[in-house]
């Protein structure tokens, strides 16, 4: 059958911000407390959202979670009014107001793992929204996300939405950050490769490792893959410790073609091995490796060079790297991404955009967006408001424009006037999105 890859991007909240609160991830460390700028964020987010739509590809979007979550900071022991708890949280745990106002799901890559209907064993499209229970201004996202997810997936023939695994370290799942699917064309049957960083119970030195084993043996199982086309791969201590807190960051994948840094895997030849033998019959694998030697792993995490879309675009014969401009400013990168486009390897050119807002907190193109591959019947029976066309982007940044601000400092956070402010953008945007039942 058939089938498109929809990417979902995140459109990134009025409260984007520099909170510091992502341990192991080197973009969020560095930028912390850094005046943020949310109306160019969203409006950079809009703009490489364009940028595919243009090139003939199917451009879906999520909106901007509630944001302050005030549910969490009731449940932290506030009370009162809204301004009553926004002062008190601002006084006594400030963190705890970041937390809470945190626009990190903006990164949609973490918002699910998705396997396609022509993977699953009762022929739905499976979504298991990821519990990120590593961080705790993450950990607060997925019952929202959730919310969402049934919302525009409300179609019990089509689509089953999983809410996350248990809140339990064990469990600790970020989603489609550390998972690759790999096919010989969208529709046909593939491999799913799961990337996990610890097994459950076991304690690791150095950075965290946000994605556990067990994690990802739970939702190969309700998703009802075939054992045999789901590989679990280990990634690499060295990758975790120099700054890679998701797969996505050092190995990014579409149709036959795997694109990794050397140090991305615990065991590289292992790894490849098991994905060739769960690919048997369905495809060939096409490993582009990138070695430490051409570009250090600093560099790669630095550049986030792989956290890249990887795109198949109508017309052309070779995959397209969709890339942050920063792999285009940083020496060793510009000069791998030259070399290979000149070689005759599956990936023929490389797009660089502008997403620096985002990428100071550590989110590329590739965690901006959720990919979905959906048939022609599932394109249909998915909420129609979400799938853009230009006309809805130029209505969005309209909402962006006129009501985000292009200022925004940490102790920004503590003003009770703001939290109505994202009240009145977010009710805005999901009013574009006919998504009006989400506010
Ligand atoms: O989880 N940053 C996110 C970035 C997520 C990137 N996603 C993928 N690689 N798929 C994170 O670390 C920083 C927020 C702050 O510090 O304000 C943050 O949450």
């Amino acid at each position: 059958m058939s089938a498109y890859e929809v990417n979902f991007d995140g459109l990134i909240g009025p409260s984007h911000n520099y909170g510091g609160l992502s341990d192991g991830n080197l973009a969020s460390a560095t930028h912390a407390g850094a005046v943020s700028n949310p109306r160019e964020a969203a409006l950079q987010g809009l703009e490489k959202m364009r940028t595919l739509l243009q090139q003939g590809l199917i451009q879906g979007v999520l909106p901007p979670l509630p944001r302050p979550n005030f549910d969490f900071l009731v449940s932290a022991g506030f009370h009162g009014t809204d301004a009553q708890i926004i002062e008190s949280a601002a006084r006594v745990a400030p963190h705890l107001l970041k937390a809470a106002y945190s626009a990190s799901n903006m990164w949609t890559a973490n918002a699910a793992t998705v396997s396609p209907s022509a993977d699953t064993a009762d022929g739905r499209l499976h979504l298991t929204t990821a519990n990120l229970s590593t961080m705790l201004h993450r950990s607060i996202e997925h019952p929202d996300t959730t919310a969402t997810l049934i919302t525009l997936f409300d179609n019990e023939e089509c689509f089953a939405v999983h809410s996350a695994l248990p809140m339990h370290s064990d469990f600790a799942d970020e989603g489609a950050a550390n998972h690759v699917r790999l096919c010989a064309e969208h529709g046909a049957m593939g491999v799913e490769l799961f990337v996990y960083g610890r097994q459950a119970g076991e304690s690791t030195v150095g950075f965290p490792a946000r994605q556990s084993l067990l994690a990802s043996e739970a939702i190969a199982r309700s998703h009802g893959l075939d054992g045999t086309r789901a590989v679990m791969a280990r990634q690499s201590a060295a990758a975790i410790n120099a700054g890679a807190f998701h797969n996505d960051v050092v190995c990014v994948g579409a149709l036959d073609t795997l694109f990794f840094h050397e140090l991305a895997f615990e065991d590289t030849s292992g790894t490849l091995e098991a994905i060739r033998r769960a690919a048997d019959g369905l495809f060939e694998l096409k490993p582009v490796m990138v070695s430490n030697a051409d570009v250090p792993i600093e560099d790669a995490i630095k550049s986030y060079l792989f956290n890249s879309q990887l795109l198949q675009i109508p017309g052309q014969d070779r995959l397209v790297l969709v890339a942050p401009v920063e792999a285009q400013e940083m020496d060793s990168t510009r000069a791998f991404c030259e070399r290979m486009v000149d070689g005759n390897g599956p990936i023929g050119h490389v797009e660089f955009v502008d997403v620096r807002q985002s990428m100071r907190n550590g989110g590329g193109p590739a965690c901006l967006r959720l990919r979905v591959v959906m048939t022609e019947t599932e394109i249909d029976a998915c909420h129609q408001g979400v799938l853009l066309d230009d006309q809805a982007i130029d209505e969005l940044q309209d909402v962006v424009r006129a009501t985000y601000r292009d200022r925004l400092a940490p102790a920004d956070l503590a003003d009770p006037a703001f939290a109505d402010e994202c009240r009145t953008a977010r009710e805005q945007l999901l009013a574009v999105l006919d998504l009006e039942s989400l506010a």
